[in-house]
């Protein structure tokens, strides 16, 4: 690889290009290229005899299948990736120097892993849970990796309990369930011994440990980072990434039925919109603060269970990433990517944050047992687009052949190359922070409030999203065995909000608290996801149709549907054409059987004439179905009848078409606000 290190957004693509191979067409061989010519029968000392130890390609067959499965992740271990490019709007040199946040006109190739935190690798991907949010930026300087969640803040302060955490969170040891779920008594003790989860746990609670999808999902650092600049000058900065669809969320009966219905729903979406070119797109956000205002907050910035308020310290939108490919093997890429908070450029720095500084250690160290020894960095999808040299050498899997006789430093055989290099010519200089103190194993004071922001948090909700929180803690603690759990979590939540305490002691026949409550009366408007933003785009529309349909003004309002970016597709009791009046038919994409409303965004029932009576009850179903998790209904000619059967002409969201224009109008509106919460469920 040359020295060049002009890096544009195909850099990635090209570098793997070298690694791809097409096996269709080819002759098969062994690993050996040795051509094959029996792939069906063992070697056997006669037909019904017993196979000879000879048989080498039975041999190495066998022993790489033997050997496919690698440790999955600890955590994370269910995900998805995509590759794709980032660009930033404008210089950052102001704050930092790193170079791909430089130039507005560089495009820098990017591969992002989303995943749920609990559940194995085969689990249902829209448990309760926080989704992991890594992104790798593929830059001149070298990898740099963003690994956030979509969740702003960590159940922990220190990473020497994260084991702890994991162990309590995991399914239980001695019987191994729940599957992907916290709904524990293990989950549920550690979160009452060790308080300071109280913050992250009400945002698992609440919408936001169901997103609709990761394209409709934020993403976080959570730490406090350092931008650096070519001056030296240091800032804090945390970083963001807001979706460009807006942030949205499932309901949680939804969620629950879709892990059965389609255990791959979010794989599945973002596969798809890839697919079909609708990239994701997420802009990249900073919140700056100044060094001399470290200590202006009531909290610590350094305490990774707290978030800065957005209100208070504004997100600088700087860039934009879109997520524009998917991947060609998900074991060579998505599952041998390795991320690590460790990885950074010229620029970017720590701070002090001790869940931060025990992240640095146990990134590199997971990779060493999942992927097999100390040269994962070989493998395509985690080599940097930049050359790489150092005296390193050999280890399991090695793949450069690094010439020469010299493999150490100092030398004076190689001039003492490969040399180190200024900071001006690009070195990286750790930031030098004075730091001064005795040797403790103990915590801050500024450390001690954990209730507080979990409070703001509360209070920044509307009356839905408080609601789906109260539910999510009647349902997780309904689930716990143990009454002095349920009992210990009731009142630690009292510090947090006594409404929300007592509604769901309530619920679980716990003792409402009898003391407690919060004096925090502040709110954060950018914490609910009412006031994200709201469009049609890409939402999923199953249409219900029969045979009989109108022709022309069924397919009028599906064009216009597919104007504003919205995806119909047709549910009838049957596949094949579903025959309309004029003559023209539409080619159905799914059956009431293959489908389900909870894997749409809205339902438009435009019925049909000729329906049989199978079709009658499937279209009831998904009718009612869908209303029950308040999404956008839409309902023509015969469609109609199901909202008068089930008494919901009325309801907000609820769109009954006389006139087929105006129709799609109101019906395109009602999609983009997503989920109708006003609606009374009877
Ligand atoms: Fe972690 C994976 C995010 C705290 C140790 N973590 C992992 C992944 C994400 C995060 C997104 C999956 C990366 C991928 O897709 O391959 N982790 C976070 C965030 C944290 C956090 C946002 C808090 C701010 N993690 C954390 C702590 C530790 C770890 C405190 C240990 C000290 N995390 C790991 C790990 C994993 C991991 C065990 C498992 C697989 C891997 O690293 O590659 O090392």
């Amino acid at each position: 690889m040359s020295d060049e290190r002009k890096i544009n957004e195909n850099s990635k693509n090209e570098q793997l290009e070298q690694f791809r191979v097409d096996d269709e067409g080819q002759k098969l061989t062994t690993n050996q290229g040795l051509k094959v010519s029996e792939d069906e029968f063992s070697l056997k000392a006669g037909e019904r005899g017993p196979t000879l130890m000879e048989d080498f390609h039975f041999r190495e067959k066998m022993t790489h299948f033997d050997h496919e499965r690698i440790p999955e992740r600890v955590v994370h271990a269910r995900g998805y990736a995509a590759h794709g490019e980032f660009e930033v709007y404008e210089s950052m040199k102001e704050y930092t120097k790193a170079k791909f946040l430089q130039d507005p006109a560089v495009k820098t190739p990017v591969f992002v892993r989303f995943s749920t935190v609990a559940g194995s690798r085969g689990s249902a991907e829209t448990v309760r849970d926080a989704r992991g949010f890594a992104t790798k930026f593929y830059t001149e300087e070298g990898n740099y990796d963003l690994v956030g969640n979509n969740i702003p803040v960590f159940f922990i302060q220190d990473a020497i309990k994260f084991p702890d955490l994991v162990h309590a969170l995991k399914p239980e040891p001695h019987n191994e369930f729940p599957q992907a779920a916290s709904a524990h008594d293990t989950f549920w003790d550690f979160v009452a011994n060790n308080q300071e989860a109280a913050h992250m746990v009400i945002w698992t609670m609440s919408d936001r440990g169901i997103p609709r999808s990761f394209r409709m999902m934020e993403g976080f650092g959570v730490h406090t980072f350092r931008f650096v600049n070519d001056q030296g000058k240091a800032h804090f900065v945390k970083f963001h990434w807001k979706p460009v669809l807006g942030a949205h969320s499932l309901v949680w009966d939804e969620a629950q039925k879709i892990a059965g219905k389609d255990p791959d729903f979010n794989r599945r979406d973002l596969w798809e919109s890839i697919d079909n070119g609708d990239y994701p797109k997420f802009e990249l956000g900073v919140q700056l603060l100044t060094e001399e205002d470290e200590f202006k907050f009531d909290f610590d910035i350094l305490d990774s269970t707290k978030l800065w308020p957005e209100e208070d310290v504004p997100v600088k939108i700087i860039g934009k990433m879109t997520l524009n490919r998917n991947v060609d093997n998900v074991f060579a890429e998505t599952e041998q990517v390795a991320f690590h908070p460790g990885h950074v450029v010229p620029g970017i720095d720590f701070s002090n944050d001790p869940l931060l500084q025990g992240r640095l250690f146990s990134y590199t160290d997971t990779q060493l047992i999942r992927l097999g020894g100390p040269n994962f960095h070989e493998l395509p999808v985690n080599r940097p687009v930049c050359p790489f040299h150092n005296n390193q050498r050999d280890g399991y899997g090695r793949q450069t052949i690094n010439r020469g006789q010299v493999n150490y430093h100092n030398n004076s055989l190689a001039a003492n190359t490969p040399a180190t290099v200024s900071e001006a010519e690009g070195g990286y200089v750790h930031y030098q922070e004075k730091v001064e103190g005795r040797k403790v194993r103990s915590r801050s004071e500024s450390f001690k409030d954990h209730f507080s922001q979990a409070t703001l948090f509360w209070n920044s909700m509307s009356k839905p999203e408080k609601e789906h929180i109260i539910d999510a803690f009647s349902f997780e603690l309904g689930k716990v065995k143990s009454k002095s759990v349920q009992q210990q979590v009731v009142d630690m939540f009292a510090n947090v909000s006594l409404e929300l305490a007592t509604a769901f002691a309530g619920a679980i026949g716990a003792v409402p608290p009898k003391e407690g409550g919060s004096e925090v009366t502040k709110a954060s408007p950018a914490l609910s996801q009412l006031n994200t933003k709201k469009k049609p785009d890409t939402r999923k529309v199953g249409v219900l149709l029969g045979n009989g349909f109108n022709g022309s003004e069924v397919q009028s309002v599906l064009e216009a549907l597919k104007a504003k970016g919205i995806q119909p597709e047709i549910i009838s009791d049957k596949l094949g054409k579903v025959k309309g009046t004029d003559g023209s038919a539409l080619e159905a994409d799914h059956t009431f059987l293959t489908a389900s409303s909870v894997l749409f965004d809205a339902i438009y029932a435009a019925g049909g004439s000729g329906e049989s009576k199978k079709f009658l009850q499937g279209a009831a179903y998904f009718v009612s179905e869908a209303f029950s998790h308040y999404k956008p209904i839409g309902a023509t000619h015969e469609g109609k009848q199901w909202l008068e059967a089930g008494n919901m002409e009325n309801s907000p969201g609820v769109i009954k078409g006389e006139d087929v224009n105006g129709f799609a109008e109101e019906f395109v509106e009602a999609i983009s606000a997503h989920r109708h919460w006003d609606r009374q469920l009877v």
